[in-house]
């Protein structure tokens, strides 16, 4: 595949632009001129027409797989957050130059174009965005790997922001009809369960002891990789079903009786718009385990297509289970190998465990998923008779590994005994796999040490760590070209395919006209930013303020009512002190709140009320100002990560799994402030913990100190920390509804302040009070950012595909140094 020409990463010339299949697509496709066609019509026409230079590419890198025998990685997830296609592939295959040429040509303003393009929500937030971040790593690696998902019909919500308040609304991505995916019927796939269910006012009614049949409809997505020669798959399954078979209802044959076809839909209607938890969602049961079956037999299907021997699975296939939203896959595999390929207990069983393996993203008990037992016994009675055995034969050995330790069997096992008896699907991952990880060092030493410290050490030998990282043809050449082509300018362009070339920046720290350059791009970036802002919400920005950034899902844990505080301390300071100098300061919310979070709703609507207050006060407005950026998700994400100067990662230590946006911050050339958390623990060994504002307890810290502490400890010694509440409590921030915030007040004094906010508010403030000085010297910061971009390197997704390569899944890609 990649052994043409080697010119220049990812070894393929640029890409002309097919204007003919434009014009064609456009009067064929929708029938109109030229000039009749709306933007959406051309978007569509110059999608479609790409997709037709990818088609033949597609083709031949499956086919290349096939020659090779390759083994091949499937990468199950519930949410992929692919982002808009049309930018991503125009650069991946290296057709800047046609494009910009063809949208001359054509009279089109290209962004308008861009704009057309829905960004399919199809994911939450981090475990979304990585995995579509692993998908164009793998391609580009020439890596054989292909995305299981779902096609959900309205993906995340949109979020739309009235009277300071999260409002959500639906997200009908597809609406029109979308040029990029590829219907494939007749690989069509069906999924038996052991009961039927319609729904009754959006609520699931399940049909006891009557057996029933989904469809499982796959629609196919190209994976550009960079350089356009390796073309991955990500297939989306739809849940529908066959039109009522009233010839096998007439013979009162209601076993495998399709669900009607409407029923089935609802399935694959709607993506979860959590990501703590979904318990008691029925829906949410069948569509994991909907995806899981699907995706199954169209992988043994393809097994079997080029292999007879069944022992050969292992070797020829790699599946990772991305959190316990995939992990039905354990009992779901050994159904298909002891039923339908009739392999003995043992056997089937070794297969399982070496073919799967477990990526944990949480250490959030509550989004460790249990599922009533009662439901397997509805729906999957088959698979909870195979999990009963697994679970049986996992505790013999328990008990011959411990004679005795009953509790730990307890502890341990499957099934919970208790009231509800539910299945614990992180303990079915954990044992029906050959790996388990966690996605940076600090998490997974505390899911062996605090979460998962049983299971750990039983199987000490399952456990790994692959920290994190993220794509940088996304979220820096595609999102930051000004600053990529400084880069390239100054290192050449292979660090597209290979981050690690980053590192020779550093020493350019210390050139004053690289410096220039890069501050320049920054600049740039920022009034794109301000622009693009302007024009889609109307909020005014001033460009000559630090942009500091708090861009990530709303969670107690993520601590964006910790930033809010520290806005309220700066607000008073300046309120008390009109001659205070401080540089002057853009503090940028965005993120969407779990639609039934109303804690993190609530905080969404304090900030909002805080940047309002403030603007409303002219003493402070032009120092400091609030601004709530809506809808936040991929496109969003590419605006305002290259603007910010400033990146928030301020969780309570030992909270936050990896994060994924200070990688991105980071490679764009923002200052990190944060806690020694995540990943950023790791960012800040290889740059230097100098070179980030690191604050607040540590993740022992934080077990050290919750027993004994008092948050109002704070209140009462700390001033500041007092005036600040106290201003909340009073209504202040909400005259027409004083107790409004309350709430919020109540949870940091009278309910245990959980995630220890006022025990780092005081260093929080420290280090927002020395970034602020260090802006002060422009040529110290710049030094400092650009530190950080050549730290970036091993953040690359790259690097992270290619651990899962070598030391989980044993595939190769013709992109692998
Ligand atoms: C069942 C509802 C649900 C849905 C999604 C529970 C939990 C989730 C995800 C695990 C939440 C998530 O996105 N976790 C984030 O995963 C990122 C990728 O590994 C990490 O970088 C983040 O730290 C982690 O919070």
């Amino acid at each position: 595949m990649n052994e043409r020409n080697q010119s220049g990463p990812g070894s393929s010339e640029a890409t002309p632009f097919p204007d003919a299949l434009y014009d064609g697509h456009l009067t064929l496709d929708h029938v109109v001129s030229p000039g009749g066609a709306s933007s959406r019509d051309r978007y569509e026409a110059v999608a479609r027409a790409l997709r037709d230079v990818v088609a033949p590419r597609w083709l031949s890198t499956e086919r290349a797989y096939q020659e090779r025998g390759a083994k091949q990685a499937y990468y199950l997830s519930m949410e992929f957050l692919i982002g808009r296609a049309l930018a991503n592939n125009i650069t991946n295959l290296r057709a800047e130059p046609g494009w910009a040429a063809f949208c001359r040509r054509h009279g089109l303003d290209p962004l308008e174009i861009l704009d057309q393009e829905p960004d399919p929500g199809l994911g939450n937030g981090g475990l979304g965005r990585l995995a579509a971040c692993m998908l164009d790593s793998m391609a580009t690696l020439g890596i054989p790997g292909t995305g299981y998902g779902l096609r959900y019909r309205e993906g995340v919500f949109r979020q739309v922001i009235k009277d300071g308040e999260q409002v959500e609304r639906p997200d009908h991505w597809l609406a029109r009809p979308d040029p990029w995916e590829v219907a494939r019927p007749a690989e069509s796939v069906e999924v038996h369960l052991g009961c039927s269910f319609e729904m009754d006012k959006g609520v699931l009614r399940l049909i006891h002891g009557r057996p029933s049949i989904l469809k499982g409809m796959p629609y196919d997505r190209p994976i550009v990789g960079f350089g356009g020669s390796t073309i991955n798959t990500l297939r989306l399954w739809a849940a529908t079903s066959e039109a009522l078979d009233f010839v096998r209802i007439s013979r009162g044959d209601f076993v495998g009786a399709q669900v009607d076809p409407i029923t089935a839909e609802t399935v694959t209607l709607v993506l979860y718009p959590d990501d703590r938890s979904v318990r008691g969602r029925a829906l949410r049961f069948l569509q994991e385990y909907f995806l899981v079956a699907c995706s199954l037999a169209d992988i043994v299907r393809r097994f079997r297509r080029t292999q007879g021997d069944w022992l050969a699975l292992p070797d020829k296939v790699a599946i990772q289970l991305n959190d316990t939203h995939a992990t039905f896959a354990v009992p779901e595999l050994m159904r298909i190998l002891v039923d339908e390929a009739g392999l003995d207990w043992e056997a089937a069983w070794d297969l399982t465990r070496r073919s799967l393996a477990f990526t944990n993203h949480t250490l959030l008990t509550e989004a460790l998923e249990r599922w009533p037992v009662r439901w397997f016994e509805l729906f999957l009675p088959r698979q909870l008779e195979i999990i009963y055995e697994i679970n049986q034969r996992f505790l013999d050995e328990v008990r011959r590994h411990s004679p005795g330790d009953e509790a730990l069997v307890d502890r341990v096992s499957i099934i919970e005994e208790k009231s509800e008896r539910q299945v614990r699907m992180a303990h079915l991952g954990i044992v029906g796999s050959h790996s388990v990880n966690g996605v940076a060092e600090v998490h997974t030493g505390l899911l062996k040490s605090r979460v998962m410290p049983d299971l750990a050490a039983l199987f000490p030998e399952r456990f790994q760590s692959i920290t994190n990282g993220v794509s940088q043809r996304r979220f820096l050449l595609l999102a930051n070209p000004g600053l990529a082509a400084v880069i390239t300018r100054a290192i050449g362009d292979q660090w597209i395919v290979n981050l690690q070339g980053f590192g020779s920046l550093a020493p350019l720290a210390g050139d004053s006209s690289f410096r220039a350059d890069v501050a320049r791009a920054k600049q740039q970036a920022k009034l794109r930013f301000i622009d693009w802002l302007r024009r889609t919400t109307g909020q005014q920005i001033d460009p000559d303020t630090i942009l500091d950034t708090q861009a990530k899902r709303f969670h107690e844990y993520k601590r964006q009512l910790l930033n809010a505080l520290r806005i309220v301390i700066l607000y008073q300071r300046l309120r008390e002190n009109p001659e205070l100098q401080l540089p002057r300061r853009t503090c940028l919310f965005a993120g969407k709140a779990a639609s039934g979070y109303q804690v993190a709703k609530l905080i969404i609507q304090f900030i909002n009320r805080l940047g309002a207050t403030i603007a409303r006060e002219p003493s402070v407005r032009d120092r400091l100002a609030v601004v709530f950026v809506p809808d936040y998700g991929v496109s969003v994400a590419e605006h305002l990560i290259p603007a910010s100067d400033i990146s928030e990662q301020i969780s309570t230590a030992g909270f936050e799994a990896s994060g994924t946006s200070n990688m991105k911050f980071m490679m764009n050339g923002a200052l990190t402030v944060g806690t020694r958390d995540g990943a950023t623990i790791e960012m800040a060994r290889v740059v230097g913990e100098e070179n980030l504002f690191l604050f607040g307890l540590t993740a022992p810290q934080v077990d050290e100190t919750r027993p004994a502490y008092d948050p109002r400890w704070h209140y009462e010694n700390e001033p500041e920390t007092r005036a600040a509440l106290d201003l909340i409590g009073s209504g202040h921030f909400s005259p027409e509804d004083p107790g409004l915030f309350g709430p919020l007040v109540d949870l940091l004094l009278r309910d245990g302040d959980y995630y220890l906010h006022l025990a780092d508010l005081r260093s929080y403030c420290e280090v927002q009070e020395e970034a602020g000085r260090l802006y002060a010297d422009q040529a110290a910061w710049t030094r400092r950012a650009i530190l950080n971009i050549a730290g970036a390197g091993p953040f690359s997704s790259d690097r992270a595909v290619m651990e899962y390569a070598r030391r989980i899944w044993g595939v190769t890609g013709s992109g692998m140094a």
